[in-house]
């Protein structure tokens, strides 16, 4: 029944029923309700578009990100013990955007200091639902024979540290960044056309897919980048870490670290969080760019 629906199809009927497949997944997954209440979701309807596996700029980010940052066809052959020679020729990336919802970005807006319990659990509990998407996107392309990893889920995963903070070698905002989902901020995350409060995943496959546009700056989304304007994640930044020369991790990781304690003891989540420079700013929850174009029409 699964590979009918993608067996013998074109690459824009494939693409339809991945984004199908992975819109239903958040819908309907009980693990996207956030335990206070169990009524509320924390992800709205997911973004979902894709990369070619060898676009070049992934060996740009062996200059850009590290040289360790493996590209898709490194990430897929590595999981199935294989050489990069030996994968199919041609490999596309599927990432996905989960947006946060309404209710979590308000309650991030009133704080000044520490992220709320919903920010938090979005954090812990959202991560979690990802990760469940992440595998059931790997095992349903892999039960119809298409070799499929989510590198992250990888033994192989790891996060180091450089003069510049920490950095992983599989960044899901870079992937999406490739998959034409957004760009840059000078907060120093991903602005979507669903804004900036959300979180990212990425599987590779070698499914073939039409790959999605992407914008040719890295950084057209953001306000300050785009007439010199805005500014307010700097001002929602309670460790300073944002300035117009970028956002500082390791100011930004030691605030947040400091934060752990009591959000251990207050919400139960023994895992950093902060995101005050994601909501009560102009990017929160849209692309402000082009809201600013749409009226200047
Ligand atoms: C390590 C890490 C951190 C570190 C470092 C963050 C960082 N900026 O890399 C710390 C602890 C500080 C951190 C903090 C947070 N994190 Co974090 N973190 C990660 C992790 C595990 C790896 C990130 C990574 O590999 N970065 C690589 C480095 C190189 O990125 P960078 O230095 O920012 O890259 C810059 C340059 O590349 C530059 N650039 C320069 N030239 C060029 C040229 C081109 C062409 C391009 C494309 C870019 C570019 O642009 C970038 C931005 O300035 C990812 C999960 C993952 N596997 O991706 C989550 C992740 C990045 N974190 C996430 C989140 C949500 C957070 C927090 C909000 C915490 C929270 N949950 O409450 C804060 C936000 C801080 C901020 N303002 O960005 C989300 C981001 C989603 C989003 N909205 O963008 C991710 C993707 C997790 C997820 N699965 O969704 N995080
Ligand atoms: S708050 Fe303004 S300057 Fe900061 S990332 Fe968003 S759009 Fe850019
Ligand atoms: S996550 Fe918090 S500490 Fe880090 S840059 Fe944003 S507001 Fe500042």
């Amino acid at each position: 029944m699964l590979l009918q629906q993608i067996s013998g199809r074109s690459e824009s009927e494939r693409a339809r029923f991945i984004v199908g497949r992975i819109k239903d997944f958040i819908s309907t997954s009980p693990a996207n309700r956030l335990p206070l209440t169990k009524d509320d979701s924390i992800f709205n309807e997911p973004l979902v578009q894709f990369a070619d596996g060898d676009d070049p700029i992934f060996i740009d980010y062996k200059t850009i990100i590290d040289p360790n940052h493996l590209t898709p066809r490194q990430a897929l052959a590595r999981a199935y013990s294989k050489t990069p020679d030996d994968i199919p020729a041609r490999l596309s990336v599927i990432s996905w955007i989960l947006p946060i919802t309404d209710k979590t970005r308000h309650s991030n807006r009133k704080e000044t200091v520490i992220p709320t319990r919903l920010w938090s659990y979005t954090r812990w509990y959202g991560e979690e639902l990802n990760n469940a998407l992440r595998r059931h996107m790997v095992e349903t392309l892999t039960s119809i024979g298409y070799l499929t990893t989510a590198p992250v889920l990888q033994p192989y995963f790891s996060i180091d540290n450089n003069m510049r903070g920490s950095y992983s070698n599989w960044s899901e905002r870079h992937i999406a960044y490739v998959a034409g989902l957004g760009t840059f901020s000078l907060s120093g995350s991903l602005i979507t056309e669903c804004g900036i409060a959300h979180r990212c995943g990425s599987v590779v496959t070698d499914l073939v897919l039409p790959p999605s546009p992407r914008m040719t700056n890295p950084h057209s989304n953001c306000l300050f980048y785009h007439d010199d304007s805005c500014r307010a994640c700097m001002a929602r930044c309670p460790a300073k870490a944002i300035t117009e020369k970028g956002h500082d991790k390791v100011k930004c990781e030691t605030y947040m670290r400091n934060n752990i304690v009591y959000l251990s003891r207050e919400y139960g989540v023994d895992m950093t969080s902060c995101g005050l420079c994601q909501t009560k700013v102009p990017c929160e929850s849209c692309n402000p760019v082009r809201k600013l174009q749409s009226r200047i029409k």
